[in-house]
C-alpha cells in the first residue's frame, strides 16, 4: 500500500492511496472520493486535475459525504418531541442534503493510518445547530478504508447534544464502463429489489413496486427500466428522466455489474437511493462534461422524509447523547 498527499488551492488536499491493483482518491473536501481505478478503468465520476476549483463550485454532490440528512425532508420542516423544526429549503420547497451548510460544503479535518493491508483516513468535522437549524451540535468521524481486496469501506460515527437528525450518506456517482459510455447497460441484482414509487411532490410513498417479482428477475438491466412500458415503472421514469428512487433490497446487499465488473455493496442503513444523474445540464460550466444517466449513485440510507412518514419510530432519529454507528462497503470484483 502506498499513500501520497497533494495539496491544491483553497485548503484542499488529495490523499491518493495505491495497492497493486487499485488506486482510489479521497480529499478533505466533503470526505469526498475523487476517483477509483481499477485496472486502469475509473469507476467513479470525479474531477482530481482541477479538483480545488471543481468541488467547490459544482452543484452534483460528486462522491461527497452528506448529512445531516440524505434526500429530502418535504418542506424542511419536522417535528421531534413535539418541537417543530424549520430547516433549510434549499431544493424548494423542499430541504435536500443537509443544506448550503451541510457536509458536502466543508473540509473536514483529517488522519491517515497506514497498515499491511489497508489504509484508514479518518474524517472528523463538527455540525453546529447554529449554522444549519437542526437541532443539537453534533460531533461526526467519517472513515474511509481501503484494502487489498478493492474494498472501500465507509464508517460513520456520530454524537448530537439535543435529539436530532442524522441520516449520512455518500454521494458517489459510479460508472463501471470503461469506455464511460451511459449506464444504461448495468444491471442491479438482489433477491429483493423494491422500488419506492416518488409522490407528486418527490417524496416516497410507502406502496412499493415489486421488480423481482414485475420483470421475473433478480438482475434487472437498467435500460430494462427506463424503455419498460409497464405503467406504474414507465410513469415513475418519466417523472424525473431515470432513477432517483429508494430501494429496499435483500439483507442491504445489492451488485451492480456490466460486462466486466461488479460492484458488491453491502450496507446496514435501511434503505439505498439510486439516483442516474438525471439532469447533468443544471450546471453550465466548461468543467461540466456529463450528459443524463452518466452515473449511477447508491446512497445507502434511511427513507427520505421518513421523519415526516414514521414520525417518533423514524430511523433518522439520533438520540441526545447516543453514539451512532453505522457501515457501507463497496467491493469491486473483476469479472
Ligand atoms: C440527489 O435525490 C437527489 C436528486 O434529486 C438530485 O437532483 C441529486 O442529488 C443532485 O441524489
Amino acid at each position: 500500500m502506498h499513500v501520497i498527499i497533494e495539496q491544491q488551492t483553497n485548503g484542499i488536499e488529495l490523499i491518493k492511496i495505491s495497492t497493486k491493483q487499485g488506486k482510489i482518491v479521497f480529499t478533505n473536501y466533503a470526505a469526498s472520493i475523487i476517483s477509483w481505478q481499477v485496472d486502469d478503468n475509473n469507476i467513479v465520476l470525479g474531477n482530481a486535475v482541477e479538483a480545488d476549483e471543481f468541488y467547490p463550485t459544482h452543484p452534483f454532490f460528486f462522491g461527497a459525504a452528506i448529512g445531516r440528512y440524505a434526500g429530502r425532508i418535504a418542506d424542511g420542516q419536522f417535528t421531534i418531541n413535539g418541537r417543530a423544526y424549520q430547516v433549510e429549503q434549499n431544493d424548494t420547497p423542499h430541504h435536500l442534503h443537509g443544506g448550503c451548510n451541510g457536509m458536502w460544503q466543508r473540509l473536514f479535518d483529517y488522519e491517515v493510518v497506514e497498515g499491511d493491508d489497508q489504509v484508514q483516513v479518518v474524517f472528523t468535522t463538527q455540525m453546529c445547530s447554529a449554522e444549519d437549524d437542526f437541532p443539537g451540535n453534533m460531533d461526526v468521524k467519517v472513515v474511509y478504508t481501503y484494502d487489498v481486496t478493492n474494498t472501500w469501506t465507509i464508517e460513520y460515527f456520530a454524537e448530537a447534544t439535543a435529539d436530532t437528525l442524522f441520516n449520512p450518506t455518500n454521494h458517489v456517482y459510479f460508472n463501471l464502463n470503461r469506455d464511460n459510455k451511459v449506464v444504461d447497460n448495468h444491471q442491479i441484482m438482489s433477491d429483493k429489489l423494491q422500488m419506492f414509487p416518488l409522490d407528486e411532490s418527490g417524496m416516497p410513498e410507502l406502496e412499493t413496486i415489486d421488480l423481482v417479482e414485475m420483470f421475473g428477475t433478480k438482475a434487472v438491466t437498467l435500460d430494462t427500466l427506463f424503455t419498460s412500458t409497464e405503467p406504474d415503472i414507465a410513469q415513475q421514469i418519466a417523472k424525473v428522466g431515470g432513477l432517483d428512487h429508494p430501494f429496499e433490497v435483500a439483507e442491504g446487499k445489492l451488485i451492480v455489474s456490466n460486462r466486466d465488473y461488479e460492484l458488491h455493496v453491502t450496507t446496514d442503513m435501511p434503505q439505498m437511493v439510486l439516483y442516474t444523474f438525471n439532469t447533468p445540464g443544471d450546471w453550465e460550466h466548461q468543467m461540466n462534461i456529463y450528459k443524463p444517466h452518466s452515473g449511477i449513485t447508491i446512497e445507502t440510507q434511511s427513507l427520505p422524509n421518513d421523519i415526516n412518514i414514521f414520525g417518533d419510530k423514524a430511523a433518522s432519529i439520533l438520540r441526545a447523547n447516543t453514539p451512532f454507528y453505522s457501515k457501507t462497503t463497496y467491493q469491486l470484483k473483476v469479472k
